[in-house]
Order: C-alpha cells, then sequence, then structure tokens
C-alpha cells in the first residue's frame, strides 16, 4: 500500500458504497485512499454473519446496475441471498474493478477538520496516520455503529455474549448450548428458527412484539432470471420510478375501494406470495391508519393461526402501527415458538432487569443461559458519522451541529462542512428504499458534482444553511404525513437513549427525490455556495 499523505478524495468505508464511489472516482483520474475498520469489504455484509442473516430485497434488485456486464455475468442463486453469497459477489466486484489496492483495512478513521486556510480535510486514523484530501467521502454506513445496550450486570455473566451486527468471523458453535437472545427485530427474526434447530434451549427476550410477513424464499427461477437480464436496464428503469426503488405491484388506492372480502384476498394473495409486496396492497397503508388497520389485523390473525399456544399468540402480536418499525421478512419465525426448546419471555415492562453470573434476572427470575445474543440493533443513520470527530468551519464539531438532530441538504451534503459528503445520509430515502440504487444515485451525484467543479475550476463547494433549512423542513413535512414517524423506531432515534427525535429518512419517494437532486446540479448545484 502506498502511503501517501495527500489525496484528491478519502473515501471512509468500503461497503457497497464506498466500493462503488472509489471505482468511479478512481475512473475520473482523482488520487483516492479509503479506510475500513474492517479486515475486509462488504460493511454490513461483512459484519452480519449472525445464522440466517440475508436480504429481503430480492438479489436480482440487491445488485450493482452500473455495469451491465457485471449484472449479465452475475448469478444470484436464490430469491433472497444470503450473507455468504452476497460476500461472494462483492468479492467478485472487487476483483473485477481491483478495488481492495486502494483500501487501508482494519484502520479506523477517528478525525476529520476542515482546514479553512488551505480548503482541504485534515483527517487522521486510529493507527495515527494523518493525511490530507480535498474531498472526504462518508460512505459509513447506516446501519454499522452497533447498539450495545449497558445491561446492568454484563460483566458478571460468565458465558459468551455476541451482537448480531458484529458476529465472530469464524462463526460460533452453539450447538447443544442455552442461548438466550435480546431483540426481535429484523436480525433476531432471521436468526431465531436457524437457531432454535441447533441449540439445547432458546430463550427469546421480546420487548416489542415485531410484524413478520413470510419470505417464501427459493431458488431462482433460470427463466425468470433470463427474463430480467434480456431487459435489465429497463427493469431497473422502472424500478426507479416507484416510492421505494423497488419493483413490485402497488395496490389499489385506497382500501376503501374494496369490500372486506377483495381486502383479505389481496391480502393473502401477497402473503402468499411473500415479502416486502404485502404492504403495497393499498397505497394508503401508511397514510391512513383504518387502511393500516386491515393489514395489521390480517397478519395478528395469522400469528393466531401459525402459533399453537394462545397465550404465546397474544404476546407475539403487535399492538402498533404495522410498517412503521420496518416490517420483518422471515422464514418460519412464528413456527419457531411451537417448538418444545423456544421459550419466549415478555420483558415489555421493565425491559432486561440485569445479566447475572449464570444468564439474565427479569424480575426475581433469573434465565440460565450459556450464551447471550444481543440483536438490540443500531444506532442507525448517525452512530457512524457521530463516532468520527468530524469539525467544519470554524471548528465546529457535527456533534454541536446534530446536537437537536440530523440536518443536511438532500442528505448528501452539510452547510458548513466544505466538500464533505454523505452517502445516504439522513435526509435522503436510503434506509426506506432499496439501499443499492440508494448508494448508485448517491455516488453518481457527487461523481457529477466533483467532476462539475473541475471542469468549472471551483475548488469548494458548500451547502447553505437556507437551503439545507428548507429542505429539512420538507424532509420533516412529509414524514409528519406518514404513520411511519408515529411509533418508537430507530427511523426517529427511539432505540437509543438521549437520541433526539426525529424521522431521519427523507420518505417523499425515490423519484420525486431523485428529481430534485437533478434539479440542482442543472441548476449549477442550486442552494450550494462554489468557490
Ligand atoms: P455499510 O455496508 O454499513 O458499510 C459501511 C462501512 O464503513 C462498514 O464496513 C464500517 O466498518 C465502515 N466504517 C464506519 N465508520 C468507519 C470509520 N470511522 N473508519 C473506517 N471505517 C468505518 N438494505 C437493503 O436495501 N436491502 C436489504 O435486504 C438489506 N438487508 C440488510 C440486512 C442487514 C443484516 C443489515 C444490517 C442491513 C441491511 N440493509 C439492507 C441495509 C444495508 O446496510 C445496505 O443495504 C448496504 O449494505 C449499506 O452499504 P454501505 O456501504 O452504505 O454501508
Ligand atoms: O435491529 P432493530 P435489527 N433491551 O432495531 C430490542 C436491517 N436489517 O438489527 O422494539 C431489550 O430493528 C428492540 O426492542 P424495541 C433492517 O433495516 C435487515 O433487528 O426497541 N431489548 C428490538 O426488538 C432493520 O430494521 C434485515 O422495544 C432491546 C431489537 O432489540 C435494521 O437492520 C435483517 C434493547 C432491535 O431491533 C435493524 O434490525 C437484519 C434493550 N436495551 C437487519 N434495545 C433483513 O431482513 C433494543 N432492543 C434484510
Amino acid at each position: 500500500m502506498n502511503k501517501k499523505t495527500k489525496y484528491d478524495a478519502v473515501i471512509v468505508g468500503a461497503g457497497f458504497a464506498g466500493m462503488y464511489m472509489l471505482f468511479r472516482l478512481r475512473k475520473m483520474g482523482l488520487s483516492v485512499s479509503v479506510f475500513e475498520a474492517g479486515a475486509d469489504l462488504g460493511g454490513t455484509w461483512y459484519w452480519n454473519r449472525y445464522p440466517g442473516a440475508r436480504c429481503d430485497v430480492e438479489s436480482m434488485q440487491y445488485s450493482y446496475q452500473f455495469d451491465e456486464e457485471l449484472q449479465q455475468e452475475w448469478e444470484w442463486s436464490e430469491r433472497y441471498a444470503t450473507q455468504p453469497e452476497i460476500l461472494k459477489y462483492i468479492d467478485h466486484v472487487a476483483k473485477k474493478y481491483n478495488l481492495r489496492s486502494d483500501i487501508r483495512f482494519n484502520t479506523k478513521v477517528t478525525k476529520a477538520f476542515f482546514d479553512e486556510k488551505v480548503n482541504h480535510w485534515q483527517i487522521e486514523t486510529d493507527d495515527g496516520e494523518k493525511l490530507i484530501a480535498q474531498y472526504c467521502i462518508m460512505a459509513t454506513g447506516c446501519l454499522s455503529s452497533v447498539n450495545k445496550p449497558d445491561f446492568k450486570g454484563k460483566e458478571s455473566f460468565t458465558g459468551s455474549i455476541y451482537y448480531t451486527g458484529e458476529w465472530p468471523q469464524e462463526g460460533v458453535d452453539l450447538s447443544n448450548k442455552r442461548v438466550g437472545i435480546i431483540g426481535t427485530g429484523s436480525s433476531a427474526i432471521q436468526s431465531i428458527p436457524v437457531i432454535a434447530k441447533s441449540v439445547d434451549e432458546l430463550t427469546v427476550f421480546q420487548r416489542t412484539a415485531n410484524y413478520a410477513v413470510p419470505a417464501h424464499n427459493k431458488p431462482l427461477d433460470p427463466d425468470q432470471v433470463r427474463k430480467i437480464k434480456d431487459n435489465y436496464a429497463e427493469f431497473r428503469a422502472k424500478a426507479k420510478l416507484t416510492p421505494t426503488g423497488n419493483l413490485f405491484e402497488i395496490g389499489k388506492d385506497s382500501v376503501t375501494l374494496d369490500s372486506e372480502e377483495e381486502r383479505a384476498k389481496s391480502y393473502e394473495k401477497r402473503w402468499q406470495a411473500g415479502g416486502l409486496p404485502f404492504l403495497s396492497a393499498y397505497a394508503d397503508v401508511m397514510l391512513d391508519s383504518e387502511s393500516n388497520r386491515v393489514a395489521a389485523d390480517f397478519v395478528r390473525e395469522k400469528i393466531r393461526e401459525i402459533v399453537n399456544d394462545r397465550a404465546v399468540a397474544d404476546l407475539l402480536t403487535p399492538k402498533n402501527i404495522i410498517g412503521c418499525k420496518r416490517l420483518c421478512v422471515d422464514t418460519g419465525y412464528y413456527e419457531t415458538f411451537n417448538k418444545d426448546n423456544v421459550k419466549l419471555v415478555d420483558i415489555s415492562a421493565s425491559g432486561i432487569d440485569a445479566l447475572c453470573e449464570s444468564g439474565v434476572r427479569i424480575g426475581k427470575k433469573v434465565y440460565e443461559l450459556d450464551v447471550i445474543i444481543s440483536a438490540t440493533g443500531f444506532d442507525a443513520m448517525t452512530g457512524a458519522l457521530l463516532n468520527i470527530d468530524i469539525r467544519g468551519k470554524k471548528g465546529l464539531p457535527l456533534k454541536e451541529k446534530w446536537n437537536e438532530g440530523p440536518k443536511s441538504y438532500l442528505g448528501v451534503a452539510l452547510a458548513g462542512f466544505p466538500n464533505l459528503f454523505t452517502i445516504t445520509g439522513p435526509g435522503s430515502p436510503s434506509v426506506i428504499s432499496n439501499m443499492l440504487p440508494a448508494i448508485e444515485q448517491h455516488v453518481d451525484w457527487i461523481t457529477e458534482c466533483i467532476s462539475y467543479m473541475r471542469n468549472k475550476g471551483f475548488a469548494v463547494i458548500d451547502a447553505q444553511t437556507e437551503a439545507e433549512e428548507e429542505w429539512i423542513s420538507h424532509v420533516r413535512d412529509v414524514a409528519d404525513m406518514s404513520l411511519r414517524s408515529t411509533c418508537n423506531s430507530w427511523y426517529v432515534g427511539a432505540n437509543i437513549p438521549g437520541k433526539p427525535r426525529i424521522y431521519m429518512p427523507y420518505i417523499g419517494g425515490v423519484p420525486a427525490y431523485a428529481k430534485k437532486c437533478k434539479e440542482v446540479a442543472s441548476a449549477g448545484y442550486k442552494g450550494f455556495a462554489l468557490n
């Protein structure tokens, strides 16, 4: 690795975002260095190796589209790719474009300070390296800062504690163990059915019941794949016209247009088809509480049908709005609670009271365990950025700029932090859309912006405060129209004690967002100061 200290651009993070950013900037002739905390590429798919981990956006759509050759040559084997298969794909991409040569692994960026005198970023890493770059691009991920709740008595537990978001690279042998899992979000819901098969006993500690719909995962049908690949560009273009950048059929505008019988039929059809399209049976499901109740009741009824024990079924039945927390996609989740070796413990009243030497204590009862799995999620969207000491103009720390919640222009730039870009940052559709096209759209926009600056002779770009305020107020207005902002989800930061409550992603839809980004660029980067 070349130990240069001056680059045109530094990229932080080597998941899908950092990899594609590197590819684009290198192609433009920029000198680029990427820093990655992990020992290899992949981001989410490098860290989340827990049993059962896989994507819930269909593989044919959860993949890059920037190179027709790449999307034609890669063969996915299943409807939803497993974590190991996604890593194989990532490795294939890295080899095809020789990406690893410009990536420094096992290295965390700890500081990024903007030096106004010379208009560049001073970057420091945890191994003491210092370098400078004109552009600093944060590809640090929305779900990469693992939430590790500070459970009382954590140190006293004599067994092992694992986090789904930082699963050991070498794997964990859980066979014949007494395992406890804390949390019932997507990670837990994917892993519980798999873990239950090999362990002696599995105890699930549930604070809030969650909705899950079946994945109906299966091997991909070669004829279907051929059909998509024959018109891949058109398929991708159509996906970009949907609110979430995910191509699937959206049903009628309102649930009121159907009779009760038709509604049940429509939801049954989607339940049998499987996956996230369930929530698109009616376009008003996240806008109208009655429409939402119909969808929620359908799933509640399914839980009662699947789970044999009535009391367990009741506990597993979510009370809140469906789709407010991210809808989970499962393979045999509810069925798992019919197994004799699986126990559900309700911790909704007071959470985990404490860990103790032999396990978990809830009230006076101790659950004896060999292993505790914390499937407790992430400090989403802002966590990874705030873990770095980022300072903009006049030395303003990002922590201070964001003390009332994240503010950004289009989720990609921050006023007062010139030449800094955040890929899929708060204020962009990011996590409520298919992330791969969201990443590509941001990377393309940033690349074109840098190219524009170079062609016009600009050295610095900075979002203007008024443009940022206007965007953020629009982000809030559209969030307020949706039921999505009404519950205690990680989208609003509610899972992290003390985090300001703000609906972080932009919910106005992928097409409206992409149009706005295009208009800003076409107008010579409207809302930015360039010099
Ligand atoms: P990441 O993949 O998170 O990569 C960020 C990288 O930055 C990490 O490797 C991290 O180590 C590194 N980093 C962070 N801070 C620093 C620092 N200071 N210094 C150096 N390196 C740093 N999205 C979908 O659209 N569909 C799905 O089906 C889907 N499934 C998911 C399943 C799981 C289990 C999880 C956790 C997320 C899933 N997501 C899904 C979201 C997923 O995060 C994105 O799809 C995508 O992988 C994000 O890529 P990224 O490059 O932006 O970020
Ligand atoms: O995390 P989560 P996740 N004490 O935050 C509980 C993506 N993803 O890793 O609901 C006790 O959703 C918490 O309880 P509550 C996807 O975007 C996708 O599962 O806050 N419990 C909750 O049950 C997803 O949304 C896939 O009351 C505590 C759970 O832990 C995102 O990543 C797979 C607690 C955390 O759920 C995050 O999912 C995996 C505490 N102190 C992830 N703190 C796919 O399927 C938290 N909990 C593609």
